[in-house]
């Protein structure tokens, strides 16, 4: 009893840590002119970065220009959004549906910039759902979220998402194994008979970005963390962490530390691809939600889709391989040339670094350590290159600079610490205010890093900003990795927790920003392409205004006819043909968000009155200097009403009907 509380003990006291010994006492290391200077972005001038940074409990994306720090935008992708009415309009809706039905928030944790050979190439950001699993697509052309595919079988998406080498496939693996959705309801009990990891591996189509289940692995029922695929001589190959290989189902904090070494599980995905063209997989049932937006009709559909193909592991030796890894491992990351990887336990006290080329060679000479259920485990030794010794207290994460160094965040000694890849030797430590999650170099996980600085995302603030109340921001720094020693920028907040990041140089994305939405392609079923055409049509309790929205009016602006029971649907077009200029709608008393509408887009709000009277509705974005005119009135009269439909803004003629 004693013995299976010690890693408790040690846990808690690992813990108590992150709050005194690595708080250095008030706000320390002052940045000095050189500091302010390198993070001075002179106003109307450009940033030479974009970050794009998880949300954490947010549910979103937001971007952020760097070395400036300054938030650029927020992307909405698994959470409701009420500032431009994601998830609320109409044309949105579909994008958070799931097989549990509408869920209207997430919990997002790692964004994944789409890789050609190995480098990030700008098109698309995928990030993952943990809660209800799920992983967004976005489009970085027009900073939208385009494609949100739910994961069935899974419990927990944190090991996710993550792109091989060309972006062949994005893979997600489960944190909280679970009986495959067919065995569903059995006993918590039976963990380690009936539980399973699935791990997901979706196609990516080259051109159109479009995502689809290719397969899942069946694999024994562990918790799975993160994950890095291959690259260079390591291509076919991904890496999965994983902890819980005790597979406890209760009080894991210590049940599942009790072994002093879990695993890296690697997997061989080419091999997983052949056997899947071999007819080997099999269809079974599953029910998870694909949805898609379409930009010419500006609105979303989502398909139910009924069966996934599986591939169970155990049935094909040479699939996947154990290697044993120090203390629940969390992050795996594999350097630019994809030759070594990297494994940092959270409870462990080296970071271990494993050769590609030793695991080819312990694999080809069987150099076993037994087996966890008939699947090989390697020998530590016969893969590790070394390991870096007192690298500080709670590894997390290690990034690249592509000049032959590494960086690992330390969470519970609140640091990065930077080491030489090939001697493994410690060259510089920099204090992170407090406990550092995930770091980001620009490029880091890529074949290419761009260097220059690493950005620690942290999940503490304490009196790092002004009080507000008991939550204080969130917070990023960067730090400049230019010279020998790591030097502090800047302190900024982020939205929710910035678990992960990536940042790109800017000219990958800018020269591909969309400027507005062309109108003449805009084939929603409700576009009103001219105000000539605004209308309103009833159709027995159902009524549907086609409104457009131009500087500085809605048409029509004056409605009347409606009656208590109807059902009203505001279709309205930004008939503008200009860069930045949205239009919003809002009505009184809706119980909705706005709408916000980008030029040549058309969005949908859906209004049920709940009294008769006069309503009110405006534009809610400052479009122009008579935007305080854009505004408009609706009737609604008693149900019995015979009040016609009747429309009209000022002596324009609008369409009859
Ligand atoms: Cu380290 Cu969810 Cu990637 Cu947070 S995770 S830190
Ligand atoms: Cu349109 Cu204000």
């Amino acid at each position: 009893m004693k013995l299976n509380y010690q890693p408790a003990l040690l846990f808690t006291a690992l813990t108590a840590l992150t709050f005194t010994a690595c708080k250095p006492g008030k706000v320390s290391q002052a940045t000095d002119e050189d500091a302010a200077k390198k993070v001075y972005v002179a106003p109307g001038k450009y940033d030479e970065l974009y970050m794009f940074a998880s949300g954490g409990f947010s549910g979103q994306v937001a971007s952020y220009g760097i070395p400036s720090g300054r938030m650029l935008k927020v992307i909405p992708v698994f959470s409701q959004n009420a500032e431009n009415g994601y998830g609320y309009s109409e044309e949105t809706k579909p994008m958070l549906n799931t097989s549990h039905g509408f869920v209207p928030w997430d919990d997002t944790h790692h964004p994944e910039l789409s890789k050609t050979n190995g480098e990030d190439d700008g098109r698309w950001l995928f990030i993952n759902a943990n809660n209800t699993p799920r992983i967004a697509r976005l489009n970085l052309a027009t900073f939208k979220t385009d494609e949100i595919l739910e994961l069935p079988n899974v419990g927990g998406n944190h090991a996710s998402p993550f792109c091989t080498e060309n972006t062949e496939y994005v893979v997600g693996n489960t944190r909280f194994s679970i009986p495959l959705d067919a065995a569903k309801n059995v006993s918590i009990a039976d963990y380690k008979k009936q539980f399973k990891g699935a791990a997901t591996f979706i196609k990516v189509d080259k051109n159109s970005g479009k995502m689809n289940i290719a397969f899942q692995l069946v694999i024994p029922g562990f918790n799975y963390d993160l994950a890095h695929a291959g690259k260079g001589p390591s291509h076919d190959w991904i890496f999965f962490t994983c902890y819980n290989t005790e597979q406890a189902n209760t009080l894991l904090e210590v049940n599942a530390s009790q072994r002093d070494k879990d695993f890296i599980m690697a997997v061989n995905w080419k091999k997983a691809e052949e056997l899947i063209g071999q007819g080997k997989g099999s269809k079974v049932p599953a029910k998870y939600a694909h949805n898609v937006w379409d930009e010419k009709t500006h609105s979303a559909s989502s398909t139910m889709m009924n069966e996934v193909t599986m591939l169970d592991v155990q049935k094909y030796p040479g699939l996947i391989y154990y290697i044993p890894c120090p203390k629940s491992p969390h992050g795996v990351d594999v350097e630019p040339n994809g030759e070594l990887f990297v494994a940092s336990g959270k409870l462990a006290a080296v970071i271990p670094v494993f050769s590609f080329k030793k695991m080819l060679k312990a694999i080809e000479g069987k150099q076993y350590d037994g087996d966890f259920d008939g699947i090989p485990v390697l020998k530590y030794n016969a893969v590790l290159e070394g390991e870096v010794e007192k690298p500080g207290l709670g590894p997390l994460h290690t990034e690249f600079d592509g000049q032959g160094y590494a960086y690992t965040s330390m969470f519970v000694s609140s640091e990065i610490v930077k080491w030489k890849i090939a001697t493994r030797e410690i060259i510089d430590r920099i204090p992170t205010y407090y406990s550092i999650g995930h770091l980001s170099v620009p490029g880091g996980d890529s074949r290419k890093p761009y260097g220059k600085y690493v950005i620690a995302l942290n999940k503490i603030t304490k009196d790092r900003y002004l009080p507000t109340g008991p939550e204080l921001t969130q917070s990023a720094q960067l730090i400049d990795i230019t010279g020998n020693k790591m030097k502090l920028l800047l302190d900024f907040p982020t939205i929710g927790e910035p678990h992960y990041a990536q940042t790109i140089p800017a000219e990958k994305i800018q020269k591909n920003s969309v400027k507005f939405f062309k109108l003449e392609e805009n084939n929603h079923t409700y576009a009103t392409k001219a105000e000539k055409d605004a209308r309103v049509i009833r159709k027995g309790n159902r009524v549907d205004i086609y409104m457009t929205a131009i500087r500085s009016h809605l048409a029509p602006d004056n409605i009347e006819g409606i009656k208590m029971g109807d059902e009203v649907y505001f279709h309205v077009t930004n008939l503008e043909q200009d860069w930045d200029v949205p239009h919003g709608f809002a009505v009184k008393g809706s119980n909705n968000a706005e709408l916000l509408i980008m030029p040549g887009e058309t969005a949908t709000l859906k209004w049920n009155p709940d009294r008769s009277g006069i309503f009110p509705f405006y534009c809610t974005d400052f479009c122009s200097a008579l935007h305080q005119e854009m505004s408009g009135y609706v009737r609604v009269s008693d149900q019995g009403s015979t009040i016609p439909i009747s429309y009209k803004i000022g002596d324009n003629p609008l369409a009859k009907k």
